[in-house]
């Protein structure tokens, strides 16, 4: 069995694993494609990183200029089994060739109902389970949320401060972030309601359990049990920060909505599938959700989501109230079981847990030397540090912006988040050889010690 993560060469094409600088960065042919993209593409489009990728594979991005980028950041947890992962390349490249659209509702086709298949499989709980496929994260959460509305009859949803759900109408509501997400987009969505989460570096001292019981509390004075269709929740939140809950608090939530008929909602669509170093990152502490959101990492870059669930709930909507022209597109079922497959022959889940050791202790050795990093936080191949004024909780998203921008000009790629955006995060793809690993660390040693 081959381990791809350990060969020299991954990926559709042959890219050699190793970080290389022939220009500035963004180079030349970079900045001729963000001049175009500026006269052709809507501005609020934004661009992290304006380089122009060419190829991909392992732990690299190439750009036309000839650089080559270790990539920190999977396309924001996308990429978890690669860039052009062989097996999934083998996979939609036989499917484009047998035929790339039916539609589901029209004419049903064998690779929608085996990823359902394997989605029951693999998703926490025994019980029986159904699965509906859709296009993007955010479609599976409002489809979530409109089959706990079916099923409860009722209608309020609850989430969370720092949560990220999405950019669409409903989705804007449940997710806590104005700018960028939010400004200027409203009305919003009705029947949404926040609680407080559980942020262990700005809420010391209180702990899951207790968390929980404040947000549950909230809910109760303020929306009532008995209107709350769902509780929906990022296990770990992505968007809002790698904010990691104290132990205990999502098993409190679930056995609260458990008590009350609430349907609790995992959305695993940034930590599912292998990233956090368990299949979900519910399983950490042996959470069932009645439906879990999944995306992102499901197909390796092809556009996958699905909302998995107890049976009973996810058969309440009506025959035909669940769809959408393109959901469970066949080239995307192809690649998400490609991506099954490699998660599951390669080891990809230790392979977070490993990756995810060798990120926290270095970046722990870090902190004990910098103390702008104020918390090292999430698990597996989703770890984030959080900079703030050394003794401080005072978020410092100057610096952030700084160690980004110096990380960027010397070939890595690294996304920050946070509601004060003053987290750096790192999701590598689970095919990045150690030494690329290593030497993402030594340059964000050498970038933190100049900024
Ligand atoms: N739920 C937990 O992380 C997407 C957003 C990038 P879509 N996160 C990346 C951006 O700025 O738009 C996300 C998520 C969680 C839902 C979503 C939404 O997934 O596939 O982007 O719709």
């Amino acid at each position: 069995m081959t381990t791809h993560h350990s060969s020299g060469t991954v990926g559709g094409p042959a890219i050699a694993q190793e970080r290389r600088l022939v220009t500035s960065i963004p180079g030349p042919l970079s900045r001729e494609l963000l001049a175009r993209k500026e006269e052709a593409v809507a501005a609020g489009v934004g661009v992290a990183l304006p380089v122009h990728v060419t190829a991909a594979g392992g732990g690299i991005l190439v750009d036309a200029d000839g650089n080559q980028l270790i990539d920190l950041g999977s396309g924001i947890a996308v990429t978890t089994v690669g860039n052009s992962a062989p097996r999934v390349v083998d996979a939609v490249s036989a499917q484009v060739a047998a035929f790339t659209h039916t539609c589901f509702m029209v004419t049903p086709y064998d690779g929608y109902v085996r990823v359902a298949e394997e989605l029951n499989r693999l998703t926490p709980g025994t019980h029986a389970k159904r699965t509906a496929l859709f296009n993007s994260g955010a479609e599976a959460v409002e489809n979530a949320v409109k089959i706990a509305r079916t099923h409860t009859g009722r209608q309020a949803v609850a989430v969370f401060d720092h949560a990220y759900h999405g950019r669409t109408n409903l989705t804007m509501a449940m997710t806590s972030k104005n700018m960028p997400y939010k400004h200027g987009f409203g009305p919003f969505a009705p029947e949404v309601y926040r609680a407080p989460v559980s942020y262990p570096f700005r809420d010391s001292g209180i702990d899951g359990p207790t968390a929980a019981r404040r947000a549950t509390e909230l809910i109760e004075k303020q929306v009532g049990a008995k209107n709350l269709a769902a509780i929906v929740i990022e296990p770990i939140q992505g968007e809002g920060g790698f904010i990691e809950p104290a132990p205990g608090f999502l098993p409190a939530l679930a056995a609260w909505c458990q008590e009350r008929g609430v349907v609790f909602v995992a959305d695993e669509v940034q930590t599912g599938f292998a990233r956090t170093g368990d299949l979900f990152a519910v399983d950490h502490e042996g959470v069932v959700p009645d439906l879990i959101v999944t995306a992102k990492g499901i197909a390796g870059g092809l556009p996958l989501s699905a909302v998995t669930g107890r049976a009973e709930i996810m058969d309440a909507p009506h025959v035909g109230g669940l769809g959408g022209t393109y959901g469970g597109n066949p080239l995307a079922c192809a690649a998400a079981l490609a991506v099954i497959e490699t998660i599951e022959s390669d080891g990809l889940v230790d392979r977070a847990r490993t990756i995810g050791k060798t990120m926290t202790e270095r970046l722990t050795a870090l902190q004990d030397r910098d103390p702008r990093i104020g918390d090292v936080r999430g698990r597996g191949a989703m770890i984030a540090i959080e900079l703030v004024r050394p003794g401080t909780t005072e978020p410092d998203a100057d610096l952030t912006r700084r160690v980004a921008a110096a990380a960027h000009a010397q070939g890595l790629v690294v996304l920050s988040c946070g509601t004060w955006g003053n987290v750096l995060r790192f999701l590598p793809p689970l095919s990045i050889p150690d030494h690329l690993l290593l030497e993402a660390l030594d340059v964000l040693d050498r970038v933190f010690g100049e900024s």
